[in-house]
């Protein structure tokens, strides 16, 4: 919190909260960074009685004197008179904050609040912040409404597997893979919604890019075509990274900037990518699922952004549209290797909806609810689910999908 009286001007009376970042002692005075609602503050002592009660990670006030100055990160320092403090730390932390070398993710996330305090770390959560709120104003402009879906739910909606069973009083229901069922059936009376919210998947794997508890944001739309609906999430990407370039001092502390941005995301249908796959000599046949090292092959080829188009049925799930030759209206946007998100046209239609669901091998009983309204009349729709916290590694360059969670659930970690 910073209180001036009047606004901020050479000699204006200031006070100031925050935590002391760092302290920097030179002959007669000493600089201190004060963090100050994220952002850096420099204070300047020159009583050294005073100086001496200030320690790293101290929460202070502080009341003095605005002086400008164009060597100060803000373009204004604070000449100190006056020092409070309203905690000092009582144990020393296991890393410094503002040394070079990271420490290993574990530790980080082990002491995670005081991590945060280091600048790369704390830019990775202002990023993903500014992010949240361009994805919402690019589909809030484009007429979407922001919902709302349970996240304990009484069937699968992406297939039986890694689902979290939950006991709910007396009967078995599950933590929520997706909102796919409900944002789907919204489309009835919203045309165009999204939301942003946790999905829950049992991973059994423990890899840099899956977690057990991850955000999702998912999208629904009457009335577009597959080619519409990527279209709109190409908008929507391109909205939140040139949003991002506008504002290069969120990325000054990580050394990195937002990927670079191709005129159009080039799409490649399945079937091309096997053919090229093929042609690299890699064994590998129609219908077969992408594996990691496949997706990273043809990802460097390709490069950045890119969709991947019309996957074979048995590869997705049964709301999915299907095209002639056992393909699918469907879609993957990809970045090099890594699957950000995933989507297509819905079946709108009950009888083949009730027919897919048989196909893939689900029970008709339990999504009985979710059919029943497709009988009043559904539009035809479709949408996408974006992974919010693999977006957010992409955007930031970092390798390993804790760093971009605040309190990442995996097959290990539970705490803090
Ligand atoms: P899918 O299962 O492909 O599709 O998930 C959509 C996107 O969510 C992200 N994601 C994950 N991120 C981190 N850890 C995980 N365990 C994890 N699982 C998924 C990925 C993925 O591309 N209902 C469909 C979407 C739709 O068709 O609208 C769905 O859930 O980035």
């Amino acid at each position: 919190m910073l209180l001036v009286d009047g606004k901020i001007a050479e000699g204006a009376a200031a006070t100031a909260y925050g935590w002391v970042q760092s302290i920097r002692e030179q002959k007669t005075i000493t600089f201190v960074i004060l963090m100050e609602n994220r952002e850096p503050l420099q204070l300047v002592i020159k009583d050294k009685r005073l100086a001496r009660k200030v320690k790293v990670h101290a929460s202070i006030m502080v009341k003095g004197r605005v002086a400008m100055t164009e060597r100060a990160p803000r373009g204004y320092e604070i000449h100190v008179e006056e020092i409070s403090v309203l905690n000092k730390p009582r144990k020393i932390p296991p890393f410094d904050i503002m040394a070079k070398e990271e420490p290993s993710i574990d530790v980080r996330l082990d002491y995670r609040p005081v991590d945060l305090r280091r600048p790369s770390s704390m830019a990775v959560f202002k990023i993903r912040a500014r992010a949240l709120q361009l994805f919402r104003e690019y589909l809030v402009n484009n007429g979407f409404i922001e919902v709302n879906t349970p996240k304990i739910i009484a069937t699968a909606s992406e297939g039986g597997s890694a689902l979290f069973p939950v006991m709910y009083y007396d009967r078995q229901a599950f933590l929520a893979q997706s909102p796919q069922l409900y944002k789907e059936e919204l489309t009835m009376a919203f045309e165009r919604v999204f939301e942003i919210g946790p999905i829950f998947r049992a991973e059994q794997s423990r890899t840099m890019k899956h977690l057990s508890e991850a955000t999702s944001l998912d999208v629904e739309a009457a009335f577009l075509s597959n080619e519409e609906i990527m279209d709109l999430i190409e908008g929507m990407v391109k909205h939140v990274i040139k949003g991002l370039n506008s504002e290069p001092q969120l990325f000054a502390a990580l050394k990195a900037k937002p990927p670079a941005l191709p005129e159009r995301f080039p799409r490649f249908t399945y079937s091309e990518i096997i053919e090229k796959l093929k042609g690299l000599g890699e064994d590998i046949a129609f219908g077969d699922d992408l594996t990691q090292k496949s997706l990273e092959e043809f990802g460097n080829m390709a490069g950045g952004f890119y969709f991947i188009t019309e996957w074979p049925a048995k590869l997705k799930p049964f709301y999915i549209m299907p095209k002639e030759n056992g393909l699918t209206s469907s879609f993957d946007l990809m970045y090099m290797g890594l699957e950000l998100a995933s989507g297509g046209q819905r079946i709108h239609d009950p009888v083949m909806l009730r027919k897919s669901i048989k196909e893939h091998g689900l029970p008709v009983s339990s999504f009985k609810f979710h059919i029943t309204p497709y009988y009043y009349g559904m539009p035809p729709h479709g949408g996408f689910g974006l992974g919010v916290d693999r977006f957010i590694m992409v955007l930031t360059d970092r390798k390993n999908i804790r760093e971009v969670v605040l309190y990442p659930r995996d097959l290990r970690r539970l705490v803090p």
